[in-house]
């Protein structure tokens, strides 16, 4: 397997202006016969190289006379003489029997693509790579009566009948773009048709294509379109070029969607919702995958990138503008909180583990790999700081200018960099340490008053942790929001300051300060880093009763939960009436709103109580968690009774009305911890009374962990209910595999074995497999059988979907920290999937990688 270096990007030797493909579609034997103009890129001898992948040539024309070819491994190259040919190659394809969903591929009868990053090569010969920009020409011919919708990118220019029951159609775009954004897409499809005016008056037709079942699903995402469209224009000027904007749907994707140029190819659990099919969360998850991607239009499509190891050039960029998008349609307090708690969840264990890269990577065997929290999630954040340091009036100015310098160009991380510079002459010299230098700074901070000279002094250190291939790397530029607040009066102590910490260790000085302070320090999440604050008795308490930073505020109320649980974990005794009494106060409190509640009402989840611990000791920290669960059940119950009884009407998705579903659900499920026979009653009633998923869904989760006879009369009628609706029986999997009993491990193998369960759709896979290596607890069983079920598991996929078997790895690579016992058995069981015949590339880097 060979490793590809950044350092190593060498400009194409060929360009490809314009692409001619016919496409003659059936699920058993696809032809594609491709035209490509090439043209020489500089003053060179080298042949034509263009990639292929599982791809057979049944014939290779050079304007129009039989090529002087060969196969270099999967590559075909050509000798051409002159400086522009016109390239011609056809080659046949199984589309039914394309198990890794990359290329063109079947899905429960449409016939649909995947071509990022590298699966236009699997449907014909082509350079492949981002920075060759092509005019594509697409006519395609099928079966009319089983495919009666043929769409691609760009403009339907032509359509007809071709005879024996086939028909055509030809679609033009007139956008240049690299081939990891062509699409094409036949079916029988029904559309939800809507129309949106630009903001300089264009028509826009919009169609979310669907089966004709699943048409009334649609109205949400369609909402999401249209209010992504509107937001992009008011918050970034960017407008919408086409005149037509399609969304499929379909059931087998690997990601989420895909940013298609005028043909977004979407996961359906990323489109289709009503009340009683989705929760408040799926419909949430809908707006912001329709948005990322409909914004990719401008961040992606019009501006790509240059290599894939500027992956986050779009991705991070694209994230960041869906986070906002979603914080300006709802609460943006509770946004940055969910947004933090991913962060946390899935990328800092990346950046702390054997997986860590930079956000701009400098190698890679398989880049799908590379689709990670750290490009993605971690990219946002380089983005949010960047703003945060430029101010929001330079931050626009400097999108603009990117936008406007790289229009129509595959650019690179630097570029986007020397933009917000340019246009805020700001030096970002050190902040693009970020973009090279992984792991996650750890900030140190420590506040001292003299109160007779009424000053305060912050002392700040930072240090990088090593990571695989980098060791002693240099200070990096955080932005750290921090504010001092009166510990007396509770009030704000001066204004909030803004502090670039960008050396090892610095001193920063606040005058005015009268009376003890509070330290708010890491606002917002301004920066994203491990934070250690040596704190003064009552200091949490206070803060988590008078931040008026919500996110500050939620913090300390964490860390107050830490603390408990911490100590719990190496079994100390500790107090917990801090954290009842701050679950108290935000129960009672009538300013803060019920979504807020119930974020600060939910406790650190085990993984991130492990993440804290020298080493992971994961029954103790499901003890310690349980036990502090029960208390503030058993403390605040009739509080938490009350907040449980509160309902909102299952149609209404209002930002209030969401709030009082999520609090309802967490506070059932901590009044479960307090009294399982109170819990599983208010459960099983919660259940059967429910108008929408997110009651039905909320309760089914505290069912499945207790030991009651409501549990089973539940999962029952769940099943027998949405035993058709394939996105809800996911949930059916997912809530089981996420159970938290004794029994799990076993329910999840026999349920390995369920006929409704499959290895060929990704999210049944994920449902079950994801979820369970997600419940550490049990995964963790002492016996190592959680291990060997998902070794086993990743290699069966693995033969037949490589993407989807590497993407779980990372569960087994946290063995380093783990008790020596589980960290053995995690080691065989890596070793088992290194050793084992016939492995993809994926999972071998993944495995390698996590052994090493
Ligand atoms: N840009 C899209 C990436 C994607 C993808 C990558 C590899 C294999 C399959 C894939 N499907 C979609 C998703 C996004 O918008 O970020
Ligand atoms: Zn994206």
């Amino acid at each position: 397997h060979v490793a590809i270096h950044r350092k190593d990007y060498r400009p194409p030797d060929w360009l490809v202006p314009s692409i001619a493909l016919e496409v003659d579609l059936d699920p058993q034997r696809t032809t594609v016969r491709s035209r490509l103009m090439v043209t020489r890129n500089g003053d060179h001898g080298r042949a034509l190289r263009l990639a292929g992948d599982e791809l057979t040539p049944l014939e290779v024309r050079v304007d129009g006379d039989d090529a002087d070819w060969v196969m270099d491994g999967n590559d075909l190259v050509v000798t051409i003489e002159r400086d522009r040919a016109e390239v011609e190659t056809t080659v046949a394809l199984v589309p039914a029997a394309n198990t890794k969903l990359m290329g063109l591929y079947a899905s429960g009868g449409i016939l649909c693509t995947q071509c990022e990053s590298e699966g236009f090569r699997r449907i014909a010969f082509h350079p492949d790579r981002p920075d060759v920009l092509s005019v594509y020409s697409v006519r395609m011919t099928a079966d009319r009566a089983c495919f009666p919708v043929l769409l691609a990118n760009g403009n339907l220019v032509a359509a007809g009948e071709a005879g024996g029951g086939l028909h055509w159609a030809q679609w033009d775009d007139p956008f240049p773009k690299p081939s990891y954004l062509f699409a094409m897409v036949a079916g029988d499809l029904q559309p939800n048709r809507d129309r949106f005016t630009t903001m300089s008056g264009r028509e826009v037709e919009l169609a979310i294509w669907v089966r004709q079942i699943d048409l009334p699903k649609t109205a949400h995402a369609m909402a999401s379109l249209k209010a992504a469209m509107r937001w992009d224009e008011e918050t970034y000027g960017r407008e919408y070029d086409l005149d037509l904007f399609n969304i499929v749907a379909v059931d087998d994707f690997n990601f989420g969607a895909m940013e298609n140029k005028g043909l977004n190819i979407f996961n359906s659990r990323y489109v289709l919702a009503d009340q009683d099919t989705a929760t408040d969360s799926d419909f949430d998850n809908i707006a912001g995958v329709v948005a990322h991607e409909y914004f990719h239009n401008w961040s992606g499509d019009r501006v790509t990138c240059r290599d894939w190891f500027q992956l986050s050039l779009k991705e991070g960029f694209t994230v960041f503008r869906d986070q906002s998008f979603s914080a300006d349609m709802g609460s943006a307090a509770v946004k940055r909180i969910d947004d933090v708690r991913v962060l946390r969840a899935a990328q800092f264990p990346e950046d702390a583990g054997p997986l860590a890269h930079p956000v701009r990577p400098e190698t890679y065997i398989e880049i799908t790999n590379f689709y990670t929290a750290t490009v993605y999630n971690k990219g946002a954040e380089l983005i949010r700081m960047m703003r945060t340091i430029l101010g929001d009036e330079a931050y626009r100015k400097g999108s603009d200018l990117y936008f406007d310098r790289h229009d129509g160009q595959a650019a690179t991380c630097e570029d986007f960099v020397r933009a917000m510079e340019d246009a805020s002459g700001v030096d970002l010299g050190q902040f693009r340490l970020w973009y090279s230098q992984a792991g996650t700074p750890l900030v140190d901070a420590r506040l001292s008053h003299d109160r007779d000279a009424a000053t305060a002094t912050l002392e700040l250190s930072q240090s990088i942790p090593d990571t695989p291939g980098q060791t002693g790397k240099a200070p990096m530029l955080l932005p750290l929001r921090t504010a001092l607040i009166g510990s007396d009066s509770g009030e704000p102590i001066g204004e909030e300051r803004l502090i670039l910490l960008g050396t090892a260790t610095t001193t920063v000085r606040f005058d005015g300060v009268t009376e003890p302070p509070l330290l708010s320090i890491n606002r917002d999440f301004s920066a994203p880093v491990n934070l250690r604050v040596e704190r003064r008795d009552g200091e949490l308490e206070r803060l988590a009763e008078v931040d008026p930073d919500p996110f500050a505020r939620y913090e300390a109320g964490q860390e107050l939960m830490y603390r408990v649980l911490l100590a719990g974990a190496s079994g100390e005794a500790a107090d917990t009436a801090p954290v009842i009494a701050a679950a108290r106060g935000t129960l009672v409190s009538d300013t803060l709103d019920p979504a807020f509640k119930s974020e600060a009402l939910s406790l650190p989840a085990e993984s991130l109580i492990g993440d804290r611990m020298q080493w992971v000791d994961p029954e103790a920290i499901h003890r310690s968690r349980d036990t502090l669960r029960s208390a503030i059940g058993s403390e605040l119950g009739e509080l938490l009774a009350a907040a449980q009884a509160v309902g909102a009407a299952g149609h209404d998705l209002s930002p209030k009305a969401k709030g009082i579903r999520r609090l309802r659900s967490v506070a059932l499920s901590l009044m479960a911890a307090g009294d399982p026979l109170r819990g599983a009653a208010a459960a099983k009633a919660q259940f059967d009374l429910a108008d929408n998923m997110t009651d039905r869904q909320g309760a089914l989760l505290v069912l499945a962990s207790l030991d009651s006879p409501e549990r089973e009369a539940a999962f029952d009628a769940f099943y027998i209910r949405y035993r058709d609706d394939s996105l809800v029986l996911d949930k059916w999997f997912a809530l089981q595999a996420a159970a938290q009993r004794l029994d799990t491990i076993e329910v999840v193998e026999k349920l390995a074995s369920h006929p409704d369960f499959t290895v060929r759709n990704p999210n049944r896979w994920r449902a079950l497999v994801g979820n369970f290596a997600a419940n550490q607890w049990c995964f963790h069983d002492p016996s190592g059988r959680g291990y060997r079920f998902l070794a086993d598991m990743i290699l069966g996929v693995d033969r037949i979907n490589p993407q989807v078997a590497a993407r779980q790895v990372s569960s087994l690579g946290r063995w380093r920290r783990l008790e020596p016992v589980r960290a053995a058995l995690m080691q065989a069981e890596l070793e088992r999937i290194v050793q084992s015949p016939g492995l993809s590339r994926d999972v071998f880097e993944q495995a390698s990688k996590s052994l090493a």
